[in-house]
């Protein structure tokens, strides 16, 4: 942290907007010619950011701080710098500081301008840097920082290279101060600081956990670097200091930070072959579901891929091989891949020269030949450990047969339940409201906790294309159950007879009764407890749900503004504002009732379609793969073993969970 802070906080000198000071490469009157061309590749971005950001939303926002921060990893991993200080100052600005060799300012005879300024105004500019190596960071699809500067209000990059401080700036990716000489410095690194242009986002408001989660991340990722976050923002202040020597040991240690591991520490394993790197770590505990992590030159690839495959397939034929050459497996006794993965969090990291993206959203990794090398190197490296840790690899066989078994009892279970249904004639469950639309692609279902608020979506609804799933029974510990356990709950038994795609294995979107499984629980505790369990069943049981982007989460008004005979809702403390302003505008004294939310169930069924279930007002928040795996952390936390993190949680969320009763 010392370091770093040398880096930004203690200046020679203050910027300011009119230090009289030497230009580097053209003056200020130079440039309007120039600009033509750069508003030209930069406008694309402008117009469409959706493009090379993905999305403007809240996410799309954060992805800026990325993309600069692999800029600076970039050089970390090019071996000159080892400190990243990211900070959230006031009025959402972001600074981001590394102590590397700055960015080049020679001026590019190409260009006839100085490097930096074609990095932040040149569309793609950037690729492969580092030293002949693989650009191996991730963020906006390597597209970096112009696409940043673009989108920015204003942005200002300073460049420390040893001699001299150097600084330029722009307004929405157009120079406003060319490349400026402000001083001597006896250091090194670059500094960008900027204002995400609120004309092109959402929101500009930046969550500091979701920086937090990912700069934790990538210091896992690069072993050794140390990444600081704080946030300046006034009654908002703290600060993360990322920095782990161990790596993806450290990640794995951290992913079962509140489970029970069952074997001490994470296996490690890595190796090299013509010019691709692998390491794999990993740790079983004594939960039932796998978590594999695993990214390609430091992209996270939730959809898996070759790295992935290669894994499981070593996993699977090592154990077997293992447990038959010791005698731990009997006669016939096979254990198949999901017995070895059951209670595996495992982290896998590929470096490769030319990575090939594939799948849906682009995050599964093609390249056949890392298959071949992941497997070949975790077949030879997992037997060696195993050989070597025969106490380590008792554990491991015996948590693999008793999955194997549980297996054979779900598949029982399974059965028994499929005949039953068969026989009683019950395909479908009892309080289930369906619609008379048969093509799923046209259809919703409304998973709604309690018969007051099911029945006034029942009132409610669109009877054409809406279904209503009204919960009821106990809440199943989903943290403690296996497939067999779901199969019997009462409460979750009528979600998966509804949906009718199954689960585990067997689960098959195509079978999918509706288009959109849509949670409708209230905005308060209860219904954020019966949001965990569902999302954390569906991350557990319906996984390709949520990769699928099945899954949503109904958004019920926060505020109902009543002025004069009108109302209108508000679905979040922004738009109340600006409901509130216009009132205000238009008469200016207005006296509009506001009305915190009601929950669902207090809302008539007019209410409740006219706010909640009308997709042509409604708000609704798709799913992504990060929230359900955050719900599954928190319900692991709060129905897990473990009392510390319990404690924790429940201390630092206390205004939330007061009431849950676990
Ligand atoms: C703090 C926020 C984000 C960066 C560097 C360092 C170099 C560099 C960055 O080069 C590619 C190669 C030469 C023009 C490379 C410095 C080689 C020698 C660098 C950052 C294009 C860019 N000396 N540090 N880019 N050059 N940090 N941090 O962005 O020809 S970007």
């Amino acid at each position: 942290m010392d370091e770093i802070n040398r880096n930004t906080d203690i200046e020679e000198e203050e910027i300011s907007n009119d230090i009289p000071s030497s230009s580097v490469g053209q003056s200020a009157e130079d440039y309007s010619a120039d600009n033509i061309q750069v508003l030209e590749g930069l406008e694309a971005v402008r117009k469409r950011p959706g493009m090379y950001i993905g999305t403007t939303s809240e996410r799309g926002l954060h992805h800026l701080v990325y993309e600069i921060v692999d800029n600076a990893i970039d050089e970390a991993l090019a071996g000159f710098c080892d400190h990243i200080e990211v900070e959230i100052l006031e009025g959402d600005i972001i600074r981001v500081s590394d102590n590397g060799r700055g960015i080049p300012v020679g001026i590019q005879p190409q260009t006839g301008k100085p490097a930096v300024e074609v990095v932040y105004t040149v569309l793609h500019a950037g690729g492969k840097f580092g030293g002949g190596g693989y650009k191996v960071s991730g963020g906006l699809h390597g597209v970096g920082a112009s696409v940043v500067n673009a989108l920015s209000e204003w942005l200002r990059v300073e460049v420390r290279d040893g001699k001299e401080h150097y600084m330029m700036e722009f307004k929405r990716g157009n120079v406003t101060r060319p490349l400026t000489v402000l001083g001597a410095t006896d250091r090194r690194g670059t500094t960008v600081t900027f204002k995400p242009d609120p004309i092109m986002f959402d929101t500009t408001v930046f969550n500091y956990e979701t920086l937090e989660i990912r700069l934790r991340e990538q210091a896992f990722l690069n072993a050794g670097l140390r990444i600081t976050l704080t946030d300046s923002r006034p009654g908002m202040e703290q600060t993360s200091v990322m920095h782990y020597e161990g790596g993806i040991r450290s990640f794995v240690e951290h992913l079962n930070r509140n489970k029970t591991a069952i074997i001490d520490e994470p296996i490690y394993m890595s190796g090299s072959r013509a010019g691709s790197v692998a390491e794999v770590a990993m740790q079983y505990t004594d939960g039932y579901n796998e978590q594999i992590i695993s990214f390609a030159n430091n992209i996270n690839t939730p959809e898996g891929g070759m790295h992935e495959t290669g894994f499981k397939t070593a996993l699977t034929r090592v154990l077997n091989d293992y447990g038959k050459r010791f005698n731990l497996l009997k006669g016939e006794e096979k254990l198949s891949g999901e017995d070895t993965r059951e209670g595996l969090c495992a982290v896998i990291s590929v470096k490769l020269e030319d990575p090939q993206f594939e799948g849906q959203t682009k995050t599964k990794l093609g390249n056949s030949e890392i298959r071949v090398l992941v497997d070949s190197l975790l077949g030879e490296k997992l037997e060696q450990f195993l050989e070597e840790n025969p106490t380590v690899a008792k554990t491991i066989i015996e948590k693999c047969i008793s999955a194997n078994r549980a297996r054979e009892a779900a598949r029982k279970a399974r059965d028994l339940t499929r005949r039953k249904s068969a026989l009683e004639g019950m395909r479908l469950p009892g309080k289930l409201v369906d619609c008379n639309e048969r093509d799923a692609s046209l259809t919703e279902i409304f998973i709604v906790e309690g018969d007051s608020a099911g029945g006034s979506a029942k009132d409610g609804r669109d009877p054409k294309y809406q279904a209503i799933l009204p919960l009821w029974g106990k809440m199943l510990n989903v943290e403690k159950a296996r497939l067999d356990r779901v199969y019997g709950n009462d409460k979750l038994t009528p979600v998966i007879l509804a949906l009718g795609c199954g689960i585990g294995d067997e689960c098959d979107v195509s079978a999918l009764r509706y288009g959109k499984v849509i949670i409708m629980a209230d905005a308060d505790v209860d219904g954020s407890h019966i949001r965990t369990l569902l999302l954390t069943f569906f991350f557990r049981f319906m996984r390709p749900l949520i990769d699928n982007g099945n899954i949503y989460i109904a958004q019920p008004p926060l505020y109902k503004i009543t002025h004069g005979k009108k109302y209108r809702y508000a679905y979040d403390d922004a738009e109340r504002d600006q409901i509130l302003s216009e009132i205000y505008a238009a008469s200016p004294n207005a006296r509009p009732d506001i009305g915190r939310n009601k929950g669902l169930g207090e809302m008539n069924p007019v209410e409740l379609w006219e706010t909640t279930m009308d997709p042509a007002v409604r708000v609704l928040k798709k799913v992504r793969l990060e929230d359900a795996t955050r719900a599954d952390e928190i319900f692991t936390i709060l129905m897990g073993e473990k009392v510390e993190p319990r404690r924790e949680f429940i201390e630092k969320n206390a205004k939330y969970v007061v009431n849950l009763d676990v």
